[in-house]
């Protein structure tokens, strides 16, 4: 971005799209780079998570990559104490390899990152774009900018348009985390009546949790949980960016009092509890969660 002059829509448009250019084009980089890098580390990331090499190293790969881009500003990672400073321009969060625990059983797991204008923390109505990746079977990648959300097939790195992504009206399927022992009374009882109309799919990694719910329509929850009230997923890295793909593409998010993007950013790695779908099984939600 220019020194001088305010950036314009375009310029803006243009950042968010390399960046997610950037992101898709390592993506064959990434896959490979799981292999051999499954097990842990001794080191910590700054929510107290066990890192294990790929964590790192997916870390170190994106870094270099978008931190390198005109109009980057800020790099800041789940996997960092600290943002990285890149220049002028706009902030980025990344979650580098989120559901990393799922490398074990070699399940699931993805990428998810944040463009916001603004420095860091920030809040969810400052993103200007938003997206993950799933490294599925194949590997996709769901990009949101203002009102449309996009899904993508990544093929060589290149982004193939699969369709514009629109919540079914007619949801079937949910996923909680947390664990029924560690869940709340009132959500407890929410649980009780979605389990009796959706079909239970629980993946245990943010991404593919949400994109099922984004292909079929249904409700994503990591809770408020009895021994951790702000539930377990990061407002910055994970909540944020999910909660405006949701909105472009006709749902919604909440923390159960407000939506996430109203939530109060007030430091970089702080957690929320996260309910996100369809909006009138949100607005089912119990008032005392
Ligand atoms: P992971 O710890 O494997 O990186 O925030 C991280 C996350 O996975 C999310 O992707 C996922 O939704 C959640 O944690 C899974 O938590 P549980 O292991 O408690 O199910």
């Amino acid at each position: 971005m220019s020194e001088q002059l305010a950036p314009t829509d375009d310029d803006i448009d243009r950042i968010v799209d390399d960046v997610f250019e950037t992101v898709a084009d390592a993506t064959p980089e990434l896959r490979r780079s799981i292999r051999g890098r499954r097990g842990e580390t001794d080191d910590e990331n700054p929510s107290g998570d066990r890192q294990l090499e790929a964590d790192q190293q997916f870390d170190r790969l994106l870094v270099d990559r978008l931190g390198r881009l005109d109009g980057v500003g800020t790099y800041a990672s789940e996997e960092r104490d600290d943002p990285v400073d890149c220049g002028e321009g706009v902030s980025l969060t990344v979650d580098p390899l989120d559901g990393s625990s799922n490398l074990k059983s070699n399940n699931l797991v993805g990428t998810i990152v944040g463009v916001y204008d603004g420095e860091l923390p920030a809040s969810g109505r400052n993103l200007i774009g938003a997206g993950y990746v799933v490294y599925g079977p194949t590997t996709t990648m769901v990009q949101a900018r203002g009102d449309a959300a996009v899904e993508y097939e990544v093929v060589d790195g290149e982004r193939r348009p699969l369709r514009p992504v629109d919540l079914p009206d007619d949801p079937t399927v949910f996923g909680f985390g947390g664990g029924d022992d560690e869940w709340v009374s009132a959500f407890e009882r929410y649980a009780q009546e979605i389990r009796s109309e959706l079909k239970l799919r629980y993946g245990g990694a943010l991404v593919g949790d949400v994109n099922q719910v984004l292909r079929y329509g249904g409700v994503f929850a990591y809770p408020t949980l009895e021994s951790r009230e702000e539930g377990k997923l990061r407002l910055q890295f994970e909540a944020n960016p999910m909660a405006y793909i949701l909105r472009a593409a006709g749902g919604a998010a909440t923390d159960g009092d407000r939506s996430i993007l109203d939530v109060s950013a007030e430091e970089l790695h702080q957690r929320t509890p996260l309910y996100v779908g369809n909006k009138e099984l949100l607005r089912r939600l119990p008032d005392e969660l």
